[in-house]
């Protein structure tokens, strides 16, 4: 009998064919955005679906276990797990995955988005594209090397983050509950801390559920006005207003943001703004990233259903 999955997250096409082409029923439910949706779409095969194929932002909500009663997996096209109500999934004996194949893709974006910030490169692009550029010279950007870089997180995206800072010639330092004994940067108590002491503040915490945001107003203006913030975590873990009004006011220097509050909405006064570089959400969208996540979800539901463990389950 078939084995019927449901989608609710978007990913690469390939991944649904290469199921399909093994057998596996997909109902794709993602262009839904709340569990209300999902439940509702999935109502007249809720007793057929076995699997859930979801998102780092879309996780596993407790609704939704509740809704399909024969579920056994849900394999995550990402690594975020604050929507996922692990505990409810154990109480189950759900496994859960993740694609823990991202972590270089986002630190390079969280990279690209400082140096942007820093140098100024995507309002020079507009200044050249506005033929600006015949009438004088631009204004000056901030030198990125040799700076002090502070990374809220010192998980594999803030590792893998440092690790290409080293080249840059300045210092790192860290915000992390669990010190990291074999790294020699600095380690800071709180993100207050590590901000009064950095240049540039990267955010790469995981969004753990329940906890109030960590990049607080007092934070922001602890970087201060030459100071740069770049976000490839969750907009949540942000006071956005704070940080809207500290970019608006000159307060905080520069910003590169790939993450917000409530996405894809952008709060309107930051598009105004030619100190922030703004992305949607696209730390780890590049195609070779995509193909790897895509791979191993894949190989998530396969393996499981043909030999009854996953390749990459979260252990709760
Ligand atoms: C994407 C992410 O949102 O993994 C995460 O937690 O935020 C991102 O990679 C998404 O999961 C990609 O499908």
């Amino acid at each position: 009998m078939a084995i019927h999955l449901a989608a609710i997250s978007a990913m690469q096409p390939f991944v649904f064919e290469e199921l399909r082409k093994r057998g596996f029923v997909v109902h794709e439910v993602q262009h839904g955005k709340s569990w209300q949706e999902w439940v509702r779409e999935l109502a007249p095969v809720r007793d057929e679906i076995r699997g859930v194929l979801s998102g780092g932002m879309s996780g596993l909500p407790r609704e939704l276990i509740e809704a399909l009663p024969k579920l056994e997996i849900c394999a995550i096209h990402g690594v975020g797990l604050e929507t996922t109500d692990l505990a409810a999934a154990k109480a189950r004996g759900i496994v859960v995955t993740t694609a823990p194949v991202l972590f270089d893709d986002v630190a390079d974006h969280a990279l690209a988005l400082a140096l942007a910030a820093c140098r100024r490169l995507v309002e020079a692009d507009r200044f050249v594209r506005a033929g600006h550029w015949r009438k004088g010279r631009m204004g000056l950007g901030t030198s990125f090397w040799g700076k002090r870089y502070g990374i809220i997180g010192l998980g594999r995206i803030g590792s893998a983050l440092a690790r290409r800072l080293e080249g840059f010639g300045g210092q790192i330092a860290y915000c992390d509950p669990v010190p990291k004994a074999d790294v020699g940067y600095a380690r800071y108590e709180t993100p207050l801390a590590l901000a009064a002491a950095s240049d540039i503040l990267f955010l790469c915490a995981a969004g753990t559920p329940g906890g109030g945001p960590i990049v607080t107003r007092a934070v922001l203006e602890a970087l201060g006005p030459r100071g740069v913030f770049v976000n490839i975590a969750r907009g949540w873990l942000v006071e956005e207003e704070a940080l809207v009004e500290l970019l608006a006011s000159g307060r905080l220097g520069a910003a590169g943001l790939d993450v917000f509050a409530r996405e894809p909405e952008v709060p309107e006064r930051l598009l105004a703004l030619d100190n922030v570089v703004l992305a949607p959400h696209i730390a780890s969208s590049t195609q070779e990233c995509m193909r790897r996540m895509g791979e191993c979800v894949i190989a998530n539901i396969v393996e499981y259903f043909a030999h009854g463990r996953a390749v990459t389950p979260v252990s709760y």
